[in-house]
This record gives structure tokens, C-alpha cells and sequence, in this order.
């Protein structure tokens, strides 16, 4: 294949020109050298003298600046100049790695390997990269064989699935905005393509030639990597939205699995989601929207779709859509609900499900502008005008009287008795949020469901599968609530399972492989602030134990949290006041990623999440929308536990904690991240690291200060820092002879047995001073090398077989 004509080839890597225009710079490893600054994080500079521990140099702006000595950092010789792999990198060091990520991004190269890690920095542009050719050419490549890019990754999570016969696993992760939902489409179409059968490929070919994508179940056939790759766009209508920091956020994590059968054809996908952002359902902040579905809905695309919901008032006057913005630059809601609807019909929603579900968002939107008031005097709530609790009512296919009632006079228990009890005008504007959430949230959990049954109904076996996990990273703002705790929760557990994967692996390999090794464990520092937070009497049992208790407050909460941890727990620590923006707090946590301030206000009802039961009943009974009884199926409300409960047939043990209280959010989230935890233990996992450049959406610009930031969040900087500290390369030993024979070529041939023609063939490499006793281990099977021997090998391999090719080419020459 000719890649250099590619129109992609350029973003991958630079042309031979300016290779040799970037490797001829002039360089001496005693001068050159990185001081700090503020601005552009690191600067190069030259080494002009030094006095004790002070070093004076001048930097490439011609200032001359004194320093001490140990602010300095080690520059890299030219050749590393926009290297692809920064484990090679002779002098690692923070300045180096985000020169090298700095210089490559300002040519659009985006993807860069860090050790294990694939680091990707959003090129905010569209690039020619992810076409089908440039698919075709990482097919069956090595990593090391091909440019760094997310389908190399890929490919080797696909071939070691294949090889090894084990389940693998793509994480990945960064702030918002840095791309991971972007690459996450990419690798989920790079799979449908690679794992849909030669002649199923030729098929949706000739299909989509025929007649556009518009497949519909009336119409033509459609695949099932179709119907992946269009599990997306309906999973973005109902779970994005605009927020100041990216205009199509995901409000959720998601974990997709490819399901393959044993030869590596597409068999079976499903999907998991994780912490829906439920409270942005009925409020946005300045400059952000609620879900997209919402304004899509508005658009008209549907013609009669307003009127049979009766939205016949504009968008902005929505109170649940409308608090801040009501387009998205660059996105036309219209277009996108076409596409929403399309995709929903690929993934085989009936047109009264669709229907149906368009109800209930209707619904919310009515409710967001149903008006009550307070009866003078009385702590009693009544409606203020019927109409839009009417077509709310309409909508969800209930009695509008019943639906009112179950507001303003709800159905609860004293102690044996049940009685209608008064609701104040706040408790009313309360329930109506809640539940709107939590419809939304169940609306959003069947979405997901549906595609899932779906994309559950091909008779192949289903034998290993490629999980691909799109969620959050750490989040540390100026306010920092529950939601922040458990992302930063969840992260922590990831970055816990990146270590484990690098060392106890690793160790596992080196001892069966008979190599010394001292162990050093990296995930100490980890277990520590993840104990803080999930073990008994951590932080959240604690909050757990907290909601049951009577008359407990947020404030009590943060008061025990506290009295149990301050002072006592290395990773639990008093707030520093607060600076500029950031609000008050109730304690600080040492994460593995920095410090983070939190406050526990509303943290009881966050993890409580109660719900007016009557109102539940009232829909989960409804005669005239059968999605809202499915989507409440699962919910037993009080009064149907307490008669179950009667009758002996007490299902509702489902649904109930250990203390018989019902499942906090907590225990649900932390039921669904151990199972998550379980899976990717069981997987070989591939590590992409995305990162934002800049808070302006804008291409090629590169924040430096933002960057570092983030490469010391995502565990890059450390990452690399301890895979350089074990033997992150190895070979077979038959591949190593093979590959190296030229090299030591008597060496290579001097016994059957290839472990002792390496061992023969690193001798020799030994005594002519091309490696030394450090840079590798004798295994058993393979050979093992620090980060950037075998780099160093290549080299000494390339000039060998160019002298070998110039003698015989002058062989040929002087024959002829
Ligand atoms: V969030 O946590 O869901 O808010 P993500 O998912 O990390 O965030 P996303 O993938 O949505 O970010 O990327 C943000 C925007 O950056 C996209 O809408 C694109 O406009 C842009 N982007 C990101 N990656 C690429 C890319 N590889 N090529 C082109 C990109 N544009
Ligand atoms: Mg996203």
C-alpha cells in the first residue's frame, strides 16, 4: 500500500524533510536543558555557567535567568525529536514529555504511546484519519510496525484477543471535552468493520451504495455492526448535552462490549451505563442545555409531533429546557433528531415505543411549567390553572385529578395507617423534580435496555469480547459534591487497576520467567484513599448509615465524617479555606490525583433519592402508556411492599438494603462499579489517555499549564516513570534470534535450543559494549528489556543491513 500518498499519512508522521530538518538541530547533552515557565511550562535554554547550586542560562528568548540547580531539567538529543514512544526517551522527564507531546501536536500528530499508555491530545479539527484506508493499513500491523493511532491499539486489542483466546478491554479516560467519546465511535467502527465478515462487508456495501444508510426493519437488511455503531447516536440525543466545557457532553459513563465468536466475526454488543447526571433534567447552569433530546423534540423535524404532545408553546418557555441556552453552535437539532430517529428504527424501536417515549419527555417538559400555590395560611398546596397538569396527565395516559391529587395530598404511612397528608407549595415543587429525574433516568436505563435486546439476536457463539469503557476523569472544580466523589471514586479504582495491570502482572511474568526482581508495589498510595472511601466506617457507609439515621442532617454527616477520620487517616484532611471561586467545604481528600475540597450539603437526599410513592403508583398503573408501566416495573412503592409484605410474598427483598431500608443511589453505584471492577479484571486492557489542549475549543493551540495538569491527573508522568523502572519490552526467543542474527550472526546459529543462541548472541551484544548488564533480563521463554533497548537494537540492525545492502549492491554492480 502506498501510505505516503494518503491524504491521512501527514497526521501520523512527519514527511522524511522535516524528520531531518527536526533531527539536525544543534545539540550538547552538557548545555541543553528545560527551565521552568509560567507560561509555556518549560522553555529550552543553554547551560551558561553554574555556581554551587545555582545554574545561570540563557533561554531560547535570549534572557538569561539564575536558577537553582535542581529546577532544571534534562533535554533529549535531537533524534527523539516527535518520537512515537516516550518510554524511549533517554531523559524522562516532565519538560520532555510535554515538548515531545507540544511538537507533535503542533503538526497534528495527535496520538503518541506512553509506555502503556496511547495518549491523544483533541485535535478540534476534523482529520483525515479514521478513513477506511488509513482502518485498512493498521489491519493486522504491529504496534511497533506502524505510527502511533488509536486503530493500532485496537488492532492489538483484536489480535491478542484472537491469539490468546482473553477477553480485552479498552479504557478510556480524560477531563471533559478531551475526546474519549469521540475515539470511543472510532474504535467501536473500527471493530464493526474488522469483525463484520468479508461477504457481510461486501453486503452493507452494496446496500449502502443502493440506497443511502436509511435502512428500516420494512426496508433493508440491516447488520448488527449497523446497529452498534447506530447505538451511539440515540445514546447521545437522550445522554448529551451542551455544558460550558464541550458542546455535546456525555452526562454518563458507558461500557460497550463487542462480542466476537472464535474467529473473530462481530456476534453480540451490549451496553452498560453508569451515573446518568439526572439533575440537569430540570436545571442548567449559564451557558449549557439539557439534554439534547429535549430541543431535538422542539425542532419540527416530526411535524405533528408537538401537537400530538401538546408542546404548543416556543422551546424557551420549557422552565426545564430553558434556564440558559437553546442551540448549540454547529449543531442543527432538526438534522440530528432525523438521525436519532433513523437510528432508533436501525435499532428496532417500534413507532410506539418512539411514541411513547416522546410522551413521557413531553410530559416532563409540561410539568416543568405546572404551576401550584399556597393556600393562605395553610401548609397545604393547591393547583394555580389546570393546564399543563392536564396535558402532562395526557401525556403520561393518566387521570388528571388522580395525578394532581398525588402531588398536593400524597398517600403515607403513620405508623399502621395510611393517610392522605397535606403537601406544602415547597414539597410539591420538590416531588415534581424528583420524579421528572427519576422518569428521566428510567426512560434513559430502558433506552439502553432496548438496544440491548436488540443487539442480542444473532445465533452465533459468543466467545470472547473487546469492552470499551468511555467514563469521566477526575473531576476537581471549585464545588465539589457527591457526584464528584463518586467519579473520582470510580477513577481512583482505575487507576488502581492500571497499576495493578503494570505491576503485579508484570511481577507474575517476570517470576514465571524465572527474573529477579525486586517488587515494587506503585498501588499502596492508592489502596489507601480508595479504603477512605469504600470500606466499612469510610466514607460511604458512612453516608449510608447517615440516611437512616432519624433526624440526621448533611451537617451531621460532615461533623461524623470528621470525628472519624480527621487527623487519623492520611488521605482525609481539614479544607484549606477556600481561594478565588471555590465554595466552603466540610473536609478535603488526598486523591491520587490532587487535593480535592468537598461539601456535603444535599449529600442525604442525593443518596436517598426519595420519591413520592402515590405519584409512582398513579404512572406505574397508567392505562394509556404502556412505557411508563415497563419503566417502573422493577419500583415497589410502600404500599405494595407493606401488602406483599401481608400476603408473605415479599418480593420486595430486591429492592431493600440490609437494614430494610430501601437501596441508596450508593449501594446501586457501587453494586454496578464491582461488577464493572470484576469484568475488567477478567480482560487485557489497552489504556488511551485523551487530553484538552485548551478551555477555547480551538485547534493547535496548546495550554501548557492544562496539559501537565492533566498528565499528572491521568497518571502519564507516573506511569512512565515506573514503566521505565521495570522490563516493559520482551521478544521469544526465537523471535529475538531471528530478528537479530545479523548482528551476531555465529552467535545466532550456535545451537538448536533459541534460549541459548540468546543467551549466546547477548553475550557477544555485551562484550561489544552495544548493551549492558541493566538493559535486560534472560526469561525462560523470552527475553526482557528496559524502556528503549530494543529501540537502540533497531538502530544498530538498520546500519548493519545498510552496509550489508551497499556491499551487495557493489557485489551486483562489479558482477554485472
Ligand atoms: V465529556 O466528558 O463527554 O464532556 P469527551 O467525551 O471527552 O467529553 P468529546 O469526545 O465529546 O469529549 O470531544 C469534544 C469535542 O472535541 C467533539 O465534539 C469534537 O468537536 C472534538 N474532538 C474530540 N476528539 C476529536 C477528534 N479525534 N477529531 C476531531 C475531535 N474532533
Ligand atoms: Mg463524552
Amino acid at each position: 500500500m502506498d501510505y505516503e500518498n494518503d491524504p491521512g499519512w501527514q497526521f501520523l508522521r512527519p514527511s522524511r524533510e522535516q524528520i531531518i530538518q527536526d533531527q539536525s538541530r544543534p545539540y550538547d547533552s552538557k548545555k541543553n536543558c528545560w527551565v521552568p515557565d509560567e507560561e509555556e511550562g518549560y522553555l529550552a535554554a543553554e547551560i551558561k555557567s553554574t555556581q554551587g547550586d545555582t545554574i545561570t542560562v540563557i533561554t531560547g528568548k535570549m534572557n538569561e535567568k539564575t536558577l537553582k540547580k535542581d529546577l532544571i531539567q534534562e533535554m533529549n538529543p535531537p533524534k527523539f525529536e516527535k518520537t512515537e514512544d516516550m518510554a524511549n526517551l533517554t531523559f524522562l522527564n516532565d519538560a520532555s514529555v510535554l515538548h515531545n507531546l507540544r511538537a507533535r501536536y503542533s503538526s497534528m500528530l495527535i496520538y503518541t504511546y506512553s509506555g502503556l499508555f496511547c495518549v491523544v491530545i483533541n485535535p478540534y479539527k476534523r482529520l483525515p484519519i479514521y478513513s477506511e484506508t488509513v482502518a485498512r493499513m493498521y489491519i493486522g500491523k504491529r504496534r511497533n510496525e506502524m505510527p502511533p493511532h488509536l486503530f493500532a491499539v485496537s488492532d492489538e486489542a483484536y489480535r491478542n484477543m484472537l491469539q490468546d483466546h482473553e477477553n480485552q478491554s479498552m479504557l478510556i479516560t480524560g477531563e471533559s471535552g478531551a475526546g474519549k467519546t469521540e475515539n470511543t465511535k472510532k474504535v467501536i467502527a473500527y471493530f464493526a468493520s474488522v469483525g463484520a465478515s468479508q461477504a457481510e462487508a461486501a453486503e452493507a456495501l452494496a446496500a449502502k451504495k443502493a440506497g443511502g444508510a436509511a435502512a428500516t426493519p420494512a426496508g433493508k437488511r440491516v447488520t448488527l455492526e449497523d446497529q452498534i455503531v447506530r447505538t451511539n447516536p440515540v445514546l447521545e440525543a437522550f445522554g448529551n448535552a451542551r455544558t460550558v466545557r464541550n458542546n455535546n457532553s456525555s452526562r454518563f459513563g458507558k461500557f460497550i462490549r463487542i462480542m466476537f465468536n472464535k474467529f473473530g466475526k462481530v456476534a453480540s454488543c451490549d451496553i452498560e451505563h453508569y451515573l446518568l447526571e439526572k439533575s440537569r433534567v430540570i436545571r442548567q447552569a449559564p451557558g449549557e442545555r439539557c439534554y439534547h433530546i429535549f430541543y431535538q423534540m422542539h425542532s419540527g423535524f416530526i411535524p405533528d409531533l408537538k401537537q400530538k404532545l401538546g408542546l404548543d408553546k416556543p422551546a424557551k418557555e420549557y422552565y426545564f429546557m430553558a434556564q440558559a441556552e437553546l442551540t448549540v453552535d454547529g449543531m442543527d437539532d432538526k438534522e440530528e433528531h432525523g438521525i436519532t430517529e433513523e437510528s432508533f428504527d436501525v435499532l428496532l424501536f417500534s413507532p410506539e415505543e418512539k411514541l411513547d417515549c416522546y410522551r413521557i419527555i413531553g410530559a416532563i417538559m409540561h410539568m416543568g411549567i405546572m404551576k401550584f400555590k399556597q393556600r393562605p395560611r395553610e401548609e397545604q398546596a393547591e393547583t394555580d390553572g389546570t393546564e399543563e397538569h392536564q396535558k402532562a396527565a395526557d401525556c403520561f395516559g393518566v387521570d388528571m385529578e388522580n395525578f394532581v391529587r398525588s402531588f398536593v395530598k400524597p398517600r403515607v404511612r403513620v405508623g399502621n395507617e395510611w393517610v392522605n397528608k397535606g403537601q406544602n407549595l415547597e414539597q410539591v415543587n420538590w416531588a415534581v423534580g424528583a420524579i421528572a429525574k427519576a422518569l428521566y433516568a428510567r426512560v434513559f436505563h430502558w433506552i439502553v435496555q432496548k438496544c440491548n435486546v436488540t443487539l442480542d439476536q444473532k445465533g452465533l457463539s459468543r466467545d470472547y469480547f473487546i469492552g470499551v469503557l468511555d467514563i469521566a476523569g477526575f473531576e476537581i472544580f471549585d464545588f465539589n459534591s457527591f457526584e464528584q466523589l463518586w467519579i473520582n471514586f470510580v477513577n481512583e479504582k482505575l487507576q488502581q487497576f492500571f497499576n495493578h495491570h503494570m505491576f503485579v502482572l508484570e511481577q507474575e511474568e517476570y517470576k514465571r520467567e524465572g527474573i529477579e526482581w525486586t517488587f515494587i508495589d506503585f498501588g499502596l498510595d492508592l489502596a489507601a484513599c480508595i479504603e477512605l472511601i469504600e470500606k466499612p466506617l469510610g466514607i460511604i457507609s458512612m453516608l449510608d448509615e447517615e440516611c437512616i439515621v432519624p433526624k440526621a442532617t448533611d451537617l451531621t454527616l460532615a461533623q461524623k465524617l470528621n470525628e472519624q477520620h480527621l487527623g487519623k487517616h492520611p488521605n482525609f484532611q481539614k479544607p484549606p479555606p477556600p481561594k478565588g471561586k471555590q465554595a466552603e467545604a466540610h473536609f478535603a481528600m488526598k486523591h491520587y490525583a490532587g487535593l480535592v475540597r468537598y461539601n456535603c450539603m444535599k449529600w442525604l437526599e442525593k443518596n436517598k433519592d426519595p420519591l413520592n410513592d402515590t405519584l409512582v403508583a398513579v404512572l406505574k398503573a397508567s392505562p394509556g402508556n404502556n412505557l411508563l408501566n415497563l419503566v417502573w416495573q422493577d419500583y415497589q412503592t410502600q404500599e405494595e411492599a407493606a401488602e406483599a409484605q401481608k400476603a408473605g410474598t415479599d418480593q420486595g427483598a430486591k429492592k431493600k438494603g440490609k437494614s430494610g431500608s430501601f437501596l441508596t443511589v450508593s449501594m446501586v453505584y457501587r453494586e454496578s462499579l464491582n461488577k464493572l471492577m470484576t469484568m475488567l479484571n477478567a480482560t487485557h486492557p489497552h489504556f488511551i489517555r485523551c487530553i484538552i489542549p485548551n478551555e477555547k475549543k480551538t485547534s493547535g493551540l496548546l495550554d501548557a499549564a492544562l496539559v501537565l495538569n492533566q498528565l499528572t491527573c491521568n497518571g502519564v508522568l507516573e506511569g512512565i516513570r515506573i514503566c521505565r523502572k521495570g522490563f516493559p519490552n520482551r521478544t521469544l526467543h526465537a523471535d529475538f534470534r531471528q530478528r537479530y542474527a545479523i548482528l551476531c550472526a555465529v552467535e545466532s546459529k550456535s545451537s538448536d535450543d533459541p534460549k541459548k543462541c540468546s543467551q549466546n548472541m547477548l553475550n557477544r551484544l555485551l562484550k561489544e559494549a552495544i548493551l549492558t548488564e541493566e538493559n535486560f533480563r534472560m526469561g525462560d521463554t523470552k527475553v526482557f528489556f528496559k524502556a528503549g533497548v530494543l529501540a537502540k537494537l533497531e538502530d544498530f540492525r538498520d546500519e548493519k543491513l545498510k552496509t550489508v545492502m551497499t556491499a551487495f549492491q557493489s557485489h551486483i554492480r562489479w558482477y554485472l
